[in-house]
Parts: C-alpha cells; sequence; structure tokens
C-alpha cells in the first residue's frame, strides 16, 4: 500500500500533474447522467425525466437561467417550464438533493419550433411517424432498430435536418439518412455540427420525405432531440473576428434567409447581410459568452473556446437564425482575407499589428501575406490562427518565411490537457522575433488542403500581451461532478492556467460569492500552471446552494489584471481525455456534515529556498464513529516544493508536516493544500448497522509558502 502510494506520489510529481490522477471511492455525491427529452419550447413547459447516481432526495433543479423553472412530480420526474422570455439557447441543469449539487446537463429552449414527442413504433416507413415542418422531436434511439419520420414538401420547398445529440450532451453517435416515399435514400449524413447530423435539402418534387435515425452502433436508449425546420439556418458569417466597439457588416450564410423561404435547387447557401455592432467592454475581458454551448469544432466535446475571447452571435434573421455563430473579439482593427494572394509572389499586405478575418474559399486555398517590417515594429510577435476555437472545420498550420524565401518558422498545436479537460487544439500558436528593415511572409493554409465555406479561421500577429486564461474543473474522477463541500470539510476544485506569451508572473486566486459558511483562501500560483482551489465550511454552515467566482489576479504593470475562471464540467464518465464544456455558472453545494477536517497551522509561512519548514497538522473529527488513521500526502505541490507522507494515527487529532523548498526555487507565493485520505465507517441509512469503509479524500485549509531568496554571501 505504501509502496503504491509512493508511485502515485512520485508519478504525479513527474507528470507535474499535481492531484489531477487521484482516483478513489468516496462518500456519496449526486451526479446527472441523463435528462430526456433534451429541450423544450420558449413559453412552454414539458415533463423530463432525469436520471443520475445518489440521487435521493433530488427535489428540485437548478438552471442557469431565472425564466427557468421545475416542479416536482415524482421522484425522477419533473415539470420543467421556460417562460417567454428566456432567450433561445442552450441551458444548465442541475440536480439538488440530499448528496449537493449534481454536475450539470444540458436543456436546449427553442423559439418557433412544436415539440413532438417521438411514438414508437416507428422503425419501418409505413409506421413512419409524421411530424409537421418546424417540428423539435424528442427522441430516443433504438437498440437494433430505427426510428422514422415522415414530413410533407412543397416542389422546391427547403428543409434543414438537424439532429442534436452530442450538443446536448447525449452519448448518441446518430446517423441521419432523408430518403424518398421509394425509399430511395436522397441524402445522409454521419458527423456535421461536431458528432451530430445535419441534412439540408430542397424538394425536387411535392411529396413526403422520410427522416431515418439511428446511432451508429445501434445502441439504444440514448436521447436526441431532431429538428426539421423551414426556419431560417445559418452556417457561418465572414468575417468571424470584430473589433469591440465598432460597427461592422457582418455577412451570414445560411439557408432559408430570405423572406418567405428559399427555394434553391441546387442547393447555395444563401446571403443575409446586417450591421453588427459589437459591444466594447468585450474587447478585453478574455470570455467567451455562449449562447449554445459549443460543439461544432469536435466529434467530442472538449474545451475549445478555452483561450477565446469573444462571444457567440444570433444572426438577427426572422425570430433569430438557428445556429449561432462564434466570433472573436479583438481590440485591433480586423483586416479581411482579399484574394488573390494564393502565392508568395502575390501576397495580401499587412501592417502590424494584424488580425485577419481569413477563409479557405476552395480547395488548397492558400493565403499568403506579406510583413513589411519597419525598424520601429521590430520585436518579438506572437502568431496566432484560430479555427477550432470558432467552430471552424479547418485544421490551419502556419508558415513563416524570409524575405529570400527561406523557412524561418512553422507554428502548430498549442493548449493544456489535463485530465478530462481538453484545451489542446488544432490551432497553431508560436513566437517569433522579427527584425526591422525586412520583409516577412507569412503562409496560412488548411493541412488537408480542405475549403469551402466551413473552412475559416482568424489569424492574428501581435506583440506579446502579457495575460492569462485560467479555468476551474471539478476534481472528481472519473465521472462528472458537481461541487459539494460538507459542512465542516472541504473539498476542491482543478485549476488549468494558459500564460500567454509574455507573462510568468503571479496569479492570485480569490473567490467571490461564497455561501453562508464557506470559505476559500487566497490562492497563488507561481511558477506552476496547475493548481488546486480549495472550498471549507464551518461546521455550522447550512446546506444550500450558491453560483460561485472564482476570480484571478495578477499584476502588470502595477495595474491589477482581473481575469474571471471559466467554468468547466466532465461531460462524460468514460469518455477520457476529451469530455469538457464550458459552463456559465460555478455553482457550489453546502450540505450534511463532513467526517473530518485537516488543517495546517500557521497558514502562511516564509521559507527560505534550500531550507525546510515545520508545520503543525490539527484534525477536527466530526463522525463518532470514525477514528481511523488518516494519511496525508501533497495535493497541489508545485515541483521546488516537497513533503513527505504523513500518518496521523488512529484516534489521533495531531501531528506535524514537512516542506521541503528546493534550492534555487524562484522567490514568491505558492499556496499549497495537503490531501487526506482515511477509511472511514459509512452507510447512506444512518440507521443501519453495517457501515463499511469509504475511502473518503478531503484536501486541508490551503497554506501560502512564501519562499525568499537566501541571503547573498
Ligand atoms: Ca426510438
Ligand atoms: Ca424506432
Ligand atoms: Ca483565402
Ligand atoms: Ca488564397
Amino acid at each position: 500500500m505504501h509502496l503504491k502510494r509512493w508511485i502515485f506520489v512520485l508519478a504525479a510529481v513527474a507528470l507535474g500533474l499535481g492531484a489531477m490522477n487521484v482516483v478513489w471511492a468516496e462518500l456519496p455525491s449526486v451526479r446527472f447522467d441523463r435528462i430526456q427529452p433534451l429541450g423544450l419550447g420558449v413559453g412552454t413547459s414539458l415533463e423530463v425525466e432525469v436520471i443520475g447516481r445518489d440521487t435521493e432526495e433530488v427535489n428540485a433543479l437548478r438552471f442557469d437561467h431565472p425564466g427557468l423553472s421545475a416542479e416536482l412530480l415524482k421522484p425522477g420526474r419533473f415539470k420543467v417550464k421556460a417562460e417567454s422570455n428566456v432567450p433561445a439557447g442552450t441551458y444548465d441543469v442541475r440536480l439538488v438533493g440530499k448528496y449537493g449539487v449534481s454536475n450539470p446537463r444540458i436543456l436546449s429552449v427553442t423559439v418557433g419550433l412544436t415539440d413532438v414527442a417521438e411514438k414508437e413504433p416507428n422503425n419501418e416507413p409505413d409506421q413512419a411517424q409524421a411530424v409537421e415542418l418546424n417540428s423539435a422531436i424528442n427522441g430516443s434511439s433504438d437498440g437494433n432498430g430505427q426510428d422514422i419520420y415522415k414530413f410533407h414538401l412543397k416542389k422546391g420547398q427547403r428543409v434543414t435536418i438537424d439532429c442534436q445529440a452530442m450538443k446536448l450532451g447525449s452519448q448518441l453517435d446518430a446517423n441521419l439518412i432523408l430518403s424518398s416515399g421509394s425509399g430511395q435514400s436522397l441524402a445522409s449524413s454521419g458527423d456535421y455540427h461536431g458528432r451530430d447530423p445535419f441534412i439540408d435539402f430542397a424538394a425536387p418534387e411535392e411529396a413526403d420525405y422520410f427522416a431515418t435515425v439511428h446511432d451508429l452502433i445501434y445502441r439504444g436508449g440514448l436521447p436526441y432531440r431532431l429538428v426539421i425546420s423551414t426556419l431560417p439556418e445559418v452556417e457561418n458569417v465572414f468575417p468571424r473576428a470584430v473589433q469591440a466597439g465598432q460597427t461592422v457588416n457582418i455577412t451570414a450564410y445560411g439557408r432559408n434567409l430570405k423572406e418567405g423561404g428559399g427555394t434553391s435547387v441546387p442547393l447555395q447557401l444563401e446571403e443575409f447581410t446586417f450591421p453588427l455592432t459589437v459591444p466594447s467592454d468585450l474587447g478585453k475581458q478574455r470570455q467567451f459568452a455562449f449562447i449554445e454551448h459549443p460543439s461544432d469544432h469536435s466529434v467530442a466535446p472538449t474545451a475549445s473556446t478555452f483561450m477565446l475571447n469573444g462571444y457567440q452571435l444570433r444572426v438577427p434573421v426572422g425570430a433569430g437564425a438557428l445556429h449561432p455563430a462564434s466570433m472573436l473579439v479583438t481590440d485591433l482593427p480586423v483586416v479581411l482575407d482579399t484574394e488573390p494572394n494564393d502565392e508568395r509572389t502575390q501576397p495580401q499586405k499587412l501592417t502590424l499589428p494584424a488580425v485577419v478575418s481569413g477563409r479557405f474559399d476552395k480547395l488548397r486555398d492558400a493565403d499568403w501575406f506579406e510583413l513589411d517590417v519597419p525598424e520601429s515594429a521590430a520585436g518579438d510577435y506572437v502568431f496566432e490562427v484560430y479555427s477550432e476555437r470558432i467552430g471552424g472545420q479547418s485544421d490551419p498550420y502556419l508558415g513563416l518565411y524570409d524575405d529570400k524565401g527561406t523557412s524561418v518558422g512553422e507554428m502548430d498545436d498549442f493548449g493544456p490537457r489535463a485530465n478530462a479537460f481538453d484545451a489542446h487544439i488544432r490551432d497553431p500558436y508560436g513566437s517569433f522575433s522579427l527584425q526591422g528593415k525586412r520583409k516577412y511572409y507569412v503562409v496560412v493554409q488548411d493541412r488537408y488542403s480542405r475549403g469551402g465555406p466551413r473552412y475559416q479561421y482568424v489569424l492574428s500577429i501581435r506583440k506579446p500581451v502579457p495575460d492569462f486564461d485560467v479555468a476551474a474543473i471539478h476534481s472528481e474522477n472519473p465521472g462528472p461532478s458537481g461541487v459539494n463541500v460538507w459542512a465542516g470539510g472541504a473539498v476542491f476544485m482543478d485549476v488549468i492556467i494558459h500564460r500567454h506569451q509574455g507573462f510568468s508572473g503571479q496569479v492570485v486566486l480569490t473567490a467571490e460569492g461564497l455561501p453562508p459558511g464557506v470559505h476559500a483562501a487566497a490562492t497563488s500560483l507561481f511558477n506552476n500552471d496547475r493548481t488546486t482551489f480549495v472550498f471549507w465550511a464551518d461546521e455550522n454552515a447550512p446546506v444550500g446552494v450558491a453560483p460561485v467566482k472564482i476570480i484571478g489576479t495578477a499584476t502588470i504593470d502595477r495595474q491589477p489584471l482581473k481575469r474571471e475562471v471559466r467554468p468547466y464540467t466532465r461531460v462524460w464518465t468514460d469518455a477520457n481525455p476529451g469530455s469538457s464544456l464550458p459552463m456559465r455558472e460555478l455553482v457550489v453545494g453546502v450540505r450534511e456534515k463532513a467526517p473530518y477536517l485537516v488543517k495546517l497551522q500557521p497558514d502562511r509561512v516564509n521559507v527560505e529556498a534550500g531550507k525546510e519548514v515545520q508545520l503543525k497538522v490539527q484534525i477536527s473529527r466530526y463522525w463518532p464513529e470514525f477514528k481511523d488513521k488518516i494519511t496525508l500526502i501533497p495535493l497541489s505541490f508545485p515541483g521546488p516544493i516537497q513533503m513527505p507522507t504523513v500518518e496521523i494515527p488512529a484516534g489521533s487529532n495531531e501531528g506535524t508536516v514537512k516542506f521541503t523548498v528546493q534550492n534555487g526555487t524562484r522567490p514568491g507565493d505558492y499556496t499549497v493544500s495537503v490531501l487526506g485520505q482515511a477509511q472511514v465507517p459509512f452507510n447512506k441509512d444512518p440507521m443501519a448497522k453495517d457501515k463499511p469503509n469509504t475511502l473518503v479524500s478531503s484536501p486541508s485549509v490551503p497554506v501560502t509558502i512564501t519562499v525568499t531568496e537566501p541571503p547573498k554571501k
């Protein structure tokens, strides 16, 4: 056991992942696995079923919009209502019960669509379920079967068929087929919006048409929401980068964008141009405000927008076109990709710094740019291409050449990945020092030479701006979880920082909006890009649920730079890595009492690099039957700070831990926590005689170590 633990600790240190490899069987924590149906129309209500683990006394649902509410009908069933003021979009829903607040699941709220419940049997064309146009069908996949829907189109009428599954958190890998009454296949789709299929179709003649849905490998019981519509629908917009505070003309490309609907055979994207005023406060805030949880970028849910500053735009056609577009917001003027620029000898000239909204219009499109660097503009530049982050389909690469045509740099994929949190993206990123009075050439191209309306990108070339993006995700492994602190106890989240080039300083995390009796320490990251953020609660903290913000603050040019931590959740239990999605809010629950809490004294210490320090351990044991030993291991330790495992013997509430700070450690504040692990007798039924031992991991209240330089000899 000891050996194993040591191997774990050493491996974790070696990987620099700290706590991120902890796997444990824990006390119950409510987990939300499925909501069904996956959506409803605005101004309506609908009965939903919720399924999860540790769902005792789940009597309430929590939404991230005040216009959404739920009434308990019976255990596992609620009546959900969407007030007419709820904007169309996807929303986070959470279970609230005896074992805290759960991870979110996604609920879609739509405008202009009629909700239809799937009716079985519908496996054969002659059993096809007849639906009107502009329906949202709430269905569920059949094991070894399929679901067929029938709808009527006039000659030339254009329809979009959008099977939403992964987008709404379902594990269905849907396949969609459109066929005629004679059974002839007219169109099919597998992965279009991420993993979800999509068909754009115009009827060659007035007739009934048939849409068939099944899982790729015929798994049953997986929910989907099939939208069959003639409403305006947007494929993309151009430009995709906009300057904060400016009004620009945006052209949307899509279907049924014209009054009275499209009648486009053969199928071409229609255009709709409109003025857009970009809010000025979006320029430098480093957030991505979404209307629908981003899913276009990948066949798995990932944290692709973690390093994107921007928002989603609902194109103003009709009541708002389906499918919002992800926009990058910048503080610089935006230049448009201007063809022809396919050769190095025919480049588009840019003035530095530059933000270019680009597109690979055609197969094998290459976009060449010329940088004429005056002496005054020489220096380090960050080159960055955005495609995955804005939901673009391309896998761009960036090549940099000098004035003799010699390759001097190539940029490629980047971004952090930590268990389910996956922000490693195919967008290129890197830096290069440009000399003055010289010309350079940049080429941006899709790695597979693909082109077309979906292959958009944004190129940014600018001097390094000290900045950072920061995200937090619940720490429980391997499944999705809420963030719950037991009264008297503690819980932690994993924090991931991406430092922009030009910034290596300290970031201090603090919490806002904590529920009564809940605390968090100012948590300093210095040389590390991962840490944990600990919440702990007083013994008498009232049970409840509250939205909490974690703010990261750095000091840059003597000014505070604040960045709100972007909250993330794991989506699926069995997918790792690549199963993380942003949430609109971080919610912290307080529930009934913890078995124990670990505190270290004092909670701030100064240590000279190369020296060690001892801290007192104080254990509070709250459950009378919990007497066993507690093992303490390092939780969020940066490499140069070390601590041997400590055991607090059974029945004891005191001990000491020793932190060693290596020679040469960069002076600054490092906040660390130790992880207590103990076998605690527990049974969900408090009257039960048999209480099996359960491993309970609990972070300590954090300690900030100020590392100082040794005195000069
Ligand atoms: Ca079905
Ligand atoms: Ca069926
Ligand atoms: Ca181009
Ligand atoms: Ca080109």
